[in-house]
């Protein structure tokens, strides 16, 4: 699709965000996994290709339910549909600018991601457009193929600027699911087959908690169009890298309840309990 044409569509989408506002932020709050993962943000001089850095209009970090500049909202239960929902992080700042001196010259809003204490950029936009009243909607491209895009507006209030930004992951699509996984959505599993399957799906390990006779075999198929990783809290097993339609397969040989995550994304949670 030409770049423009989505544009034009986002600001369409955009309209909508504007008028539900902060009620919409809210629902964004609930829909994200437990866990805060922070993503630095900011407004640079230059463009998505060469950036100051820091930034000249630092931004409040990108995240689950940080609303109101932020000041974390509570994030209420999970609602809805369990499956294909695409957790949001959002991102609410008053800036002391207004909005046609950042205009006046080139500037992009820019997110990171922390790798090794180093930031590096994951989505970004060029700020510029067609604005709506007070408002200019753009849209935030992956970099560094984080596999993470949004859109940002940019809302003119007198001498300040607001800045909500809207990020998720996986929106570009995701390949059909390889056969032969496991079930989504079920809570708890206990077999004593000799393997056992976990799915990696819409940013989740499904099921969450897995009991295993000991010396299961479990293999995590990575059903996302981005790549995963199955590591232990403990260092126990790390798969490295899990690329999209990949799986991994760890021996689980003695008792214990692990506790392992994705390190590409830590708010992705999961547990093998072995008896
Ligand atoms: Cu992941």
């Amino acid at each position: 699709m030409h770049p423009r044409k989505r544009r034009l569509g986002l600001i369409a989408s955009l309209g909508m965000i504007a008028l539900l506002g902060i009620a919409l932020l809210a629902a964004a709050g609930t829909a994200i996994a437990q866990g805060r993962e922070l993503l630095p943000a900011g407004i640079a001089q230059g463009t998505c290709d060469k950036f100051t850095i820091p930034p000249q209009y630092p931004l409040h970090a990108v995240g689950s339910g940080m609303v109101a500049n932020g000041t974390p909202v509570t994030t209420g239960p999970q609602v809805g549909q369990k499956e294909d929902i695409y957790p949001v992080f959002d991102s609410v700042t008053t800036l002391d600018v207004k909005l046609s001196d950042i205009l006046a010259s080139p500037h992009a809003l820019n997110v990171s991601e922390m790798s090794q204490n180093t930031p590096q950029s994951i989505a970004c936009g060029n700020i510029g457009g067609t604005q709506l009243g007070t408002d200019l909607a753009i849209g935030l491209e992956t970099q560094n193929r984080s596999g993470y895009s949004g859109i940002a507006l940019l809302r003119a209030n007198g001498n300040q600027t607001l800045v909500l930004i809207f990020l998720s992951q996986g929106l570009s699509g995701e390949e059909a699911p390889a056969a032969g996984t496991a079930a989504a959505g079920t809570a708890a599993t206990t077999s004593g087959a000799a393997t056992m399957a976990v799915s990696i799906k819409s940013f989740a390990f499904s099921p969450p908690s897995l009991t295993v006779a000991a010396g299961t075999t479990v293999t995590w198929t990575n059903n996302d169009s981005v790549a995963h990783t199955v590591t232990a809290d403990n260092g126990s097993f790390d798969s490295g890298q899990i690329q999209p339609g990949a799986t991994y397969s760890h021996t689980f040989a003695s008792a214990g309840s692990v506790a392992y995550h994705c390190s590409n994304h830590p708010f992705m949670k999961a547990t093998v309990s072995v008896k």
